[in-house]
């Protein structure tokens, strides 16, 4: 700290400095705003800035080790910084600044995915961000990737690594961001808000148990908010499958089941389209896909469907019984890069993360593999180990709620890599600890379907989200709807290409109500549907989805 600081003329390292001690304090009206170039003198301890650039207005962006690249849609000051909060950290992280005409006075902090590793994933959602004239960061949470391979072995011997991906580098982020942000344009954000989803999610999570000052609302898709259960579930899969070879399904049948599944449940919401509105209201019973006379390609032999029914069915503890966590539900088994990708087969997705996270983070083995599993006793162990740092499934966001926070979270019904169930189940959890009445003032649900793993697959599966939980916040409107989008790209939607009209809009509904179609007009236009209670949740009636009708799909008709 330098000694001269009150009587020296000011320089831009001390007005800097001063701005920065002044968020710790009371905010000043207004600063003096910053140059872009003037940032990479920003004062700051436990971290140091790496780069800052003025960036135009559609300049391609590499997102290594993505073989993508983004389009900036706005001129912005780009500022990466390395910060330090202990001895053994190293995260990366960037600010991205709108001009300051453009910028609309608040910042949205970007979740990654994963296990982190490079800002490239959450500029994804920056470059969406700066589009809307936020100012907006994310982080690496703490180790930098090279590829795109599964790897967990970064965390050996680093415990302090462990805690910045788990929660530290988030929140260390949104300080230095803020403070930023406050430099740059003479004044601190008014709102700031954080969007993340899969691990994104259970950061966005994470900062709402855990620092709950630091944002004012929060979006969290999918949210890999229980690590330890989950990857628990992405083992039990791997073992369903895998402890005896005649156990493992063919990724030729995942078409197949999802056709049964569709037969019987897909019409229940009134248009034949390859998406269950509903899951809940649907009674699938895997037995009708047993083979009868020999394996075929169009049944399952008993190994495998017990395999499939475990996969249902989710974790359970052998000894006392107890459901682990739950399992995926039927109706998105033939997607394409679902469950063929994350579910099925020695290398899915599931199985490496698990193996990857058990290995390394619990049993301190790089090559630990899921047979030693006891799923009696080693959720225990990795409970004691890492549960209290990792998983943020916390039901209490007390204090969240105390200061006006408010929360969406959002969840695809096809994904296969978080169960829906799961996000069912925390949603339910935080209602009853806090109470439904509370809840509902902070809280809402929107279940997607036909949405797979944070984006992607046959329901509309491209909204804003932010838009809303900004509105709820800043406005006190409640969103009971959100309007989602299908793109046939939708790769294009998240770089900044040329993306075309939506294929498809529909409104997504606060869980648990459902959307249903009116009957009337196509079935893709948003305003056809209505949000009502679930069937699911109604008194029990004999014949229900026969009485609503099997209409044709009224695109074909209209
Ligand atoms: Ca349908």
């Amino acid at each position: 700290m330098r000694q001269n600081i009150r009587t020296a003329p000011p320089t831009w390292e001390t007005a800097f400095f001063a701005i920065a001690l002044s968020i710790l304090w009371v905010s000043p009206a207004s600063a003096a705003p910053a140059a872009c170039e003037d940032l990479a003198k920003f004062p700051l301890t436990g971290g140091k800035i790496t780069s800052v650039v003025v960036v135009a207005e559609g300049t391609k962006i590499p997102l290594p080790p993505l073989p993508i690249s983004l389009i900036s849609p706005a001129g912005f000051c780009r500022v990466a910084v390395t910060l330090t909060p202990t001895s053994d950290s190293a995260i990366m992280a960037e600010v991205w600044l709108p001009d300051p005409a453009k910028w609309n006075g608040n910042f949205l902090g970007s979740g990654n995915g994963g296990f982190g590793g490079s800002v490239s994933g959450p500029a994804l959602d920056m470059r969406g961000a700066v589009a809307q004239g936020y100012a907006t960061a994310g982080n690496d949470l703490g180790h930098e990737i090279t590829s795109l391979t599964i790897d967990g072995t970064w965390v050996l011997g680093h415990p302090e690594k462990v805690k910045d991906f788990a929660y530290r580098a988030d929140h260390v982020t949104a300080e230095f961001a803020k403070a930023l942000i406050a430099a740059y344009y003479g004044r601190a954000p008014q709102f700031s808000y954080f969007r993340g989803c899969s691990n994104g999610g259970h950061e966005a999570l994470m900062e709402a148990q855990k620092y709950p000052a630091d944002y004012d609302g929060i979006v969290a898709g999918a949210p890999a908010n229980a690590w330890t259960r989950i990857m628990t579930g992405f083992l039990w899969n791997e073992a369903a499958q895998l402890n005896m070879p005649q156990s493992e399904i063919p990724k030729a049948k995942l078409a197949m089941i999802q056709d049964a599944v569709m037969a019987k449940c897909d019409a229940l919401d009134g248009v034949k389209d390859g998406i269950i509105n509903d899951p809940r209201a649907c009674r699938f019973d895997p037995k009708v896909l047993l083979c009868t006379s020999g394996d075929a390609p169009n049944c399952l032999t008993h190994p495998q469907f017990d395999a499939l029914s475990k996969i249902y069915d989710g974790p359970v503890n052998p000894d006392t019984g107890e459901r682990i966590h739950p399992g995926f539900p039927p109706g998105s088994e033939g997607l394409t890069g679902n469950w063929d990708t994350w579910i099925i087969g020695p290398k899915s997705s599931q199985s490496q993360f698990a193996n990857q996270f058990y290995g390394n983070f619990v049993m301190g083995d790089s090559k630990w593999n899921y047979r030693t599993f006891n799923f009696a006793t080693d959720l225990a162990k990795a409970d004691a180990a890492i549960g209290s740092i990792i998983n943020s499934d916390s039901p209490d966001l007390g204090a969240f709620a105390a200061r006006g926070g408010k929360l969406i979270l959002f969840q695809g019904w096809a994904d296969a890599a978080i169960t829906p169930w799961g996000t069912i189940k925390y949603y339910q959890a935080v209602q009853k600890a806090m109470g439904a009445d509370q809840a509902h003032r902070f809280v809402r649900l929107f279940m997607a379907p036909g949405m797979m793993h944070c984006g992607g697959g046959p329901g509309p599966n491209s909204f804003d989200a932010v838009a809303s939980v900004a509105q709820w916040r800043e406005k006190n409107q409640a969103p009971e709807t959100i309007v989602a989008a299908r793109y046939a790209n939708p790769m294009a939607v998240l770089t900044g290409a040329p993306a075309g009209e939506p294929v498809s809009r529909r409104p997504l509904c606060a869980y648990p109500s459902v959307a249903h179609w009116t009957g009337k007009g196509s079935s893709d236009q948003a305003e056809n549907y209505t949000c009502r209670a679930s069937e699911a949740d109604a008194p029990a009636k004999s014949n229900a989805h026969a009485k609503a009708g099997v209409r044709a799909k009224a695109k074909e008709a209209a």
